[in-house]
C-alpha cells in the first residue's frame, strides 16, 4: 500500500477493488436460517470443487480444523499428525480444550509422512490403549516451508488409516497451491480424505474465512458445532462473495506467487541461507546462520520489508497477490546485503 513489501504471510492481502465490488453486490440473507443465497452459492461450489457432499463455511481456519476434530475424531482419542503440524503447533491448545484429543506427533522429512511410519503410530482400540481415531495430513506444509505431499503418497498415508478403519483429514489450509504445484485439481488430491478444510484468507486473497468440506453427515454435525463454538454467522454473503470471486479469479493466478518465491530463492541462491530444492509453492524459509532472525527481521522492517522471524535462525517470506516481483527481488536483495555484510 505504501511501499511497504509485507512478507510475513499470505494472510495479510487486502480485498482488491473486483473484490471489493462483489462483496458489496452480494446478495444476502441469514445464514442461521440457512437463507444466505451466496453462503449457499459457495459452500455448494466447495464440495463440487473438492468432490464432496458438503461444505461449511468458517470464520477462521483454526476453526474449520476444530470442527473436524470434533466431528471426525472422538474425544478421549488421539489424532495423528506430523510433528511440526498447524493444529498441534499453532492452534493454542484447542484440539485438547475443544476437541477432547491428543495429539500423537510422526516426526518427518521436509514435512511429508512416510506411510509405514502412519501405520506403525496407528493404534488399535485395544483394553488400555488410546485408540487412534484421525489421521491429519498438512497440505501444503506450513512450518516446513510450504512443502507439498505427492499424491502417492497422500494416497499410501491416508490409506493406512483407512484399512483400519481410522477416519481421514487434510488441513488444506493452502491446498490450492498444492494443487497448482502439482498440476492435480484439488478433488483428486482429497479423493481419499473422509474431510478438509481449505482457507480463503490465505493465497486466495479474501478478507476472511475458510470452508470446512465432507459428507453431509459431517457438515450437518459440524454445522451443529461451529453454532457452539459462537461461529455461525448471519449475513455472511458478504464474506462467502468474497470467496466466490477468489475460486473464479485467483486459483490459476497462484502460479505467479510461486514464481516469485522461486526468484527469492534464486536471488538468494548463493548465500547457502536458503534450500532452492524445499522452496515448492510460496513460501522461501532463510536459514540466519549465526544472525538473530528477529534482530534482522526488525533491520528490514527499517527499510519497509516484513517478513516472519520463526525461530532464533529462521525467516520466513510468504508470496502473495499484494506483493509483484519487483517487491520480491528487493526484499531479496535486502536480505542477501544483510546475510553477508553480518554473516
Ligand atoms: N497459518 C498462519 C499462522 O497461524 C501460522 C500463517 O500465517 O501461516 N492450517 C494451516 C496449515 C495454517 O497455516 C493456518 C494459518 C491455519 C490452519 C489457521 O488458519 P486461520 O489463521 O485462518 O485460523
Amino acid at each position: 500500500v505504501d511501499g511497504t513489501v509485507d512478507l510475513r504471510s499470505d494472510t495479510v492481502t487486502r480485498p482488491t477493488r473486483r473484490m471489493r465490488a462483489a462483496i458489496a453486490e452480494a446478495e444476502v440473507g441469514d445464514d442461521v436460517y440457512g437463507e444466505d443465497p451466496t453462503v449457499n452459492r459457495l459452500e455448494a461450489m466447495a464440495a463440487e470443487r473438492c468432490g464432496k457432499e458438503a461444505a461449511l463455511l468458517c470464520p477462521s481456519g483454526v476453526m474449520a480444523n476444530q470442527l473436524a476434530l470434533r466431528t471426525l475424531a472422538r474425544p478421549g482419542t488421539e489424532v495423528l499428525v506430523e510433528a511440526d503440524a498447524h493444529l498441534v503447533n499453532y492452534e493454542d491448545g484447542a484440539g485438547a480444550v475443544l476437541g477432547g484429543v491428543q495429539f500423537r506427533t510422526v516426526p518427518s522429512e521436509r514435512g511429508v509422512l512416510d506411510p509405514e511410519a502412519v501405520a506403525a503410530a496407528i493404534r488399535p482400540d485395544a483394553y488400555h490403549l488410546t485408540p487412534t481415531s484421525l489421521v491429519a495430513i498438512e497440505q501444503t506444509h506450513n512450518r516446513r516451508g510450504g512443502t507439498v505431499t505427492p499424491l502417492e503418497r497422500v494416497r499410501a498415508i491416508l490409506g493406512e488409516a483407512r484399512e483400519r478403519g481410522v477416519a481421514t483429514y487434510v488441513d488444506g489450509a493452502r491446498i490450492f497451491n498444492a494443487s497448482a504445484a502439482l498440476g492435480i485439481p484439488v478433488a483428486g488430491l482429497v479423493e481419499d480424505a473422509d474431510g478438509l478444510m481449505f482457507s480463503l484468507s490465505k493465497g486466495l486473497g479474501c478478507p476472511v474465512g475458510s470452508v470446512l468440506v465432507g459428507s453431509q453427515d459431517a457438515i450437518e454435525r459440524a454445522r451443529l458445532w461451529r453454532r457452539r463454538y459462537g461461529g455461525a454467522m448471519r449475513q455472511a454473503g458478504v464474506l462467502a462473495a468474497a470467496g466466490i470471486h477468489a475460486l473464479e479469479h485467483h486459483v490459476d493466478r497462484l502460479a505467479e506467487d510461486h514464481a516469485n518465491a522461486r526468484r527469492i530463492a534464486d536471488e538468494l541462491d548463493g548465500t547457502g541461507a536458503v534450500e532452492a530444492e524445499r522452496v515448492e509453492t510460496n513460501m522461501v524459509y532463510v536459514d540466519t546462520g549465526t544472525l538473530d532472525a528477529p534482530a534482522v527481521a526488525s533491520q528490514l522492517a527499517e527499510d519497509g520489508i516484513l517478513v516472519g522471524a520463526l525461530g532464533p535462525a529462521t525467516l520466513r517470506l510468504v508470496t502473495h497477490l499484494d506483493v509483484d516481483t519487483d517487491a520480491c527481488v528487493r526484499a531479496a536483495r535486502a536480505i542477501g546485503e544483510l546475510l553477508s555484510a553480518f554473516g
